[in-house]
């Protein structure tokens, strides 16, 4: 195989936004079809990009044509999607969170291990941030000694009227579980989450404020404002024994304008996450060539799930609760 033919299903905001990173070109991938419920926004993108337009995702993991899949449907679809993929031997990559449910993450996770390879990568795009993966090197090459504090920020400047503070948990919060587990390279043990009131902007959910603790010990702090109004913002500051490290503001200029002088804020995670889903495509496709698969598996796709389901546990009680640990299989 000399370049990744890859079909996406569903081509909403994420699905369309791979889709257009695959037609500015990404090294040894070609996007081939695309499948979405809704037929106009299919055609739309399979114009834009040269992609053909399949009527059922079923059509287009089955066509011998498309060598990989990326699943970017709606979350309670991802499960069976991904099973389909593996069925086929198709590398899938799914959008996170990998499954709507821990038992539908387990299925996968014992269908891959039955498939003897590993097939799927979930859409965790901030391991493949500059800035996050120089805060990881910069952890692990011991000059600052070891990790005593991660605080993270993760603001949007709005939200879907769908999302309730539940999903802020467990659709926004997810990608700060996965992070800290990549950047410090341990389990998350217990949760603990309280929340000020709603805002005016959003009276139907609350913002979230997590905190952590690592198996080592290591203090995590996250805070997720999904209707801070004023723009996407995602901080990280990685506190050790001799010194910390945290992630600059990712724009390359600065603006000065209508009573404004400092780094721009961009609207949503898009522009903000831009070089990292085009990294993570990259990696995605050149681990297909090689054989080598990197980037978030399913085994981690998992583990950042029981992290939901504790805070879940852990806001409605107002208790600490322990995140449940598993033995990871020998294929991960
Ligand atoms: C949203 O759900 C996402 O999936 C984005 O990746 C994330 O950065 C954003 O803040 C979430 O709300």
């Amino acid at each position: 195989m000399a370049e990744v033919k890859i079909g996406i299903i569903g081509t909403g905001v994420m699905g369309s936004d791979h889709a257009a990173i695959l037609a500015e070109g990404v090294a040894n991938a070609r996007l081939t079809a695309v499948q979405d419920l809704s037929r106009e926004r299919a055609i739309a993108v399979g114009e834009a990009s040269g992609a053909r337009v399949f009527a059922g995702a079923d059509e287009l993991i089955a066509d011998p044509d498309i060598d990989a899949v990326m699943v970017c449907s709606p979350d309670e679809t991802h499960a069976a999607l991904a099973l389909k993929a593996i069925a086929a031997g198709k590398p899938v990559l799914v959008e996170k969170p990998l499954a709507a449910g821990i038992e539908d993450a387990e299925a996968i996770i014992s269908a891959e291990t039955n498939a003897g390879r590993r097939l799927v990568q979930v859409g965790f795009m901030r391991r493949f941030d500059p800035g996050f993966r120089e805060m990881k090197h910069t952890l692990q090459s011991g000059e600052l000694g070891h990790a005593l504090f991660l605080h993270c920020i993760h603001r949007n400047a709005v939200a879907p009227d769908y999302l309730t503070s539940d999903l802020v948990i467990a659709n926004s919060a997810g990608h700060e579980f996965d992070i800290a587990r990549f950047l410090l390279d341990e389990e998350i043990a217990s949760a603990f989450v309280t929340s000020p009131p709603p805002t005016r902007n959003a009276p139907n959910r609350q913002p979230q404020f997590i905190l952590l603790r690592t198996a080592s010990g290591v203090v995590i702090d996250i805070e997720v404002f999904t209707d801070a109004q004023y723009g996407y913002d995602v901080r990280a500051e990685l506190v050790c024994e001799d010194g910390t490290v945290s992630l600059d503001p990712s724009p390359h200029t600065m603006l000065r304008a209508k009573g404004h002088d400092g780094f721009r804020t961009p609207p949503d995670w898009r522009p903000r996450f831009r070089q990292a889903y085009r990294a993570q495509l990259e990696a995605w496709t050149s681990g297909i060539l090689t054989g080598q698969p990197t980037g978030a598996s399913a085994w981690d796709g998992f583990m950042a799930m029981q992290v939901t389901k504790a805070c879940l546990q852990a806001w409605r009680s107002g208790e600490r609760v322990a995140v449940p640990q598993h033995e990871k299989p020998d294929s991960y």
